[in-house]
C-alpha cells in the first residue's frame, strides 16, 4: 500500500491533522496523512445520475462509445461535501461498471447552479434538490391534479433565485382546457408549453433542452415521469396513478434521476426528474428576491411612462403600485397579489 491510501472507503485508520502529528509520532511508522494528496490525475470524469443510500449512480465517457453508468461511493478525503443530482465529479478506482464494481468520487466540480428548497417558509435550513441545471420545466397538469398557482408562483422565485430559466408546461390538455391557468400567467414574459400525453411536443421540447440540463418539477400526479419517459424511452420511469379523491399522486418515483435525452440527429442533453413535493418552501430565498423574481419574469409593457423606469428595474413598492394600477393587466394583479403572500409567509 503506497503512504497515501487509495482505498480510503475501507480504511479505518483514523485521520491525521497537524496537532496529531506532532505529538504523537505515526504508530504504523509509515507517513502520516496530509491535506495535501496527490491530485488523483488519472480521475475519470462523470455526472451523477442518482443519489442512493450513500451510492452514487453516474454517467461517464458520455457521448463515446464508452459511455456507461457506474457505481460510486464517497471518497473519505471528500469529508462531507454535498454530492447531489447533476453535480460534476471525478472518480477513481473501478469505473468498469461491471458487475459489484465500486468507484469513488474523490472532487465535486464547481457547481453553475444549486435548486433549493425549505421545509416550509420560516425554515431557513435548505434542501438541495439538483446541482447544475440551467433550465426548470415547470409542469402543471391542466386538471387532475388541480392547477395550483401559487405553487407555480414559488417555482417561479425559486428559479429566479438560483438563476435557472423557467419555462411553463402544462399536461393533461385533454382532461381541461388550460386556457384559464394560462391566463393568469399572461403577464409573464417566459416560454409556455401546452400538450397531453399523447400529443408531446417532442421536437419542440426537444430544442428546448439540447445541450442544456433542464430540471423538470411540479405537484406529484402532474406527469413529469411520462413526459421524461417519452423524452428518454430507456428512463422507464414509474408513472403513478393519481387518487381521483385527494388527487394525489401513488406510487409514484419518488428519487431524482439526471438522464442523458439525445436527440434523433444526435444532439443531446439532459433532463432531471424529480419526485413531486407537497410544499416547496422558500424560506432560504432572500424576499427581496422575490419581487424581483416577478420583475425579471414579466412582460415590460410597451410606453413605459415618460421619466419612469421600466418594470424590471424599479423598486419594489414602484412595482406593487404599478402593477396594481393596471400595468399589466388582471394577470399582473393576480400575480403580485399571490406575491404579496408569498412574502407574507417567508418575511
Ligand atoms: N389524461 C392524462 N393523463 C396523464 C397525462 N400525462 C400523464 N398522465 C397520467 O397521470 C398520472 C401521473 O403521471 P406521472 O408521470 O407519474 O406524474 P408525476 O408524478 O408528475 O411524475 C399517470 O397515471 C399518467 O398516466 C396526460 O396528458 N393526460
Ligand atoms: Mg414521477
Amino acid at each position: 500500500m503506497s503512504w497515501w491510501s487509495d482505498d480510503d472507503e475501507d480504511d479505518d485508520e483514523p485521520e491525521f491533522d497537524e496537532s496529531s502529528v506532532r505529538v504523537r509520532p505515526n504508530p504504523k511508522g509509515n507517513r502520516p496523512r496530509t491535506k495535501t494528496r496527490p491530485a488523483h490525475d488519472d480521475a475519470v470524469p462523470g455526472r451523477i445520475m442518482t443519489v442512493d443510500r450513500g451510492r452514487f449512480a453516474v454517467l461517464v465517457n458520455q457521448d463515446t462509445p464508452e459511455e456507461h453508468e457506474i457505481t460510486a461511493s464517497r471518497a473519505r478525503e471528500l469529508g462531507r461535501t454535498a454530492i447531489v443530482t447533476g453535480d460534476w465529479v471525478d472518480l477513481v478506482g473501478d469505473t468498469s461498471g461491471d458487475a459489484g464494481s465500486l468507484a469513488r468520487v474523490v472532487r465535486v466540480h464547481e457547481r453553475s447552479t444549486l435548486l433549493r428548497r425549505s421545509a416550509d417558509d420560516s425554515d431557513a435550513v435548505e434542501r438541495v434538490i439538483v446541482a447544475n441545471a440551467d433550465q426548470m420545466l415547470i409542469v402543471v397538469a391542466a386538471a387532475n391534479p388541480e392547477p395550483r398557482a401559487r405553487l407555480i408562483d414559488r417555482y417561479l422565485v425559486a428559479a429566479f433565485d438560483a438563476g435557472i430559466t423557467p419555462i411553463l408546461c402544462v399536461t393533461k390538455t385533454d382532461l381541461a382546457d388550460p386556457a384559464p391557468l394560462l391566463a393568469e400567467f399572461a403577464c409573464l414574459d417566459i416560454r409556455i408549453l401546452t400538450f397531453s400525453r399523447d400529443e408531446v411536443p417532442v421536437e419542440e421540447l426537444t430544442e428546448l433542452l439540447v445541450d442544456r440540463t433542464t430540471v423538470a418539477v411540479g405537484h406529484s400526479g402532474v406527469g413529469k415521469s411520462t413526459l421524461v419517459n417519452v423524452l428518454v424511452p430507456s428512463a422507464e420511469r414509474a408513472t403513478g396513478v393519481v387518487n381521483t379523491v385527494t388527487g394525489r399522486g401513488r406510487h409514484t418515483s419518488s428519487s431524482t434521476v439526471c438522464l442523458r435525452m439525445r436527440a434523433a440527429d444526435g444532439r443531446s442533453g439532459w433532463i432531471i426528474d424529480t419526485p413531486g413535493v407537497r410544499s416547496f418552501g422558500l424560506g432560504h430565498v432572500d424576499p427581496a428576491n422575490i419581487l424581483r423574481s416577478f420583475a425579471a419574469t414579466a412582460f415590460v409593457p410597451e410606453g413605459e411612462p415618460p421619466g419612469g423606469v421600466p418594470l424590471t428595474e424599479a423598486h419594489d413598492w414602484e412595482i406593487i403600485d404599478r402593477v396594481e394600477a393596471g400595468e399589466l393587466g388582471e394577470s399582473g394583479k393576480a400575480r403580485i397579489e399571490s406575491l404579496r403572500k408569498l412574502l407574507d409567509t417567508t418575511a
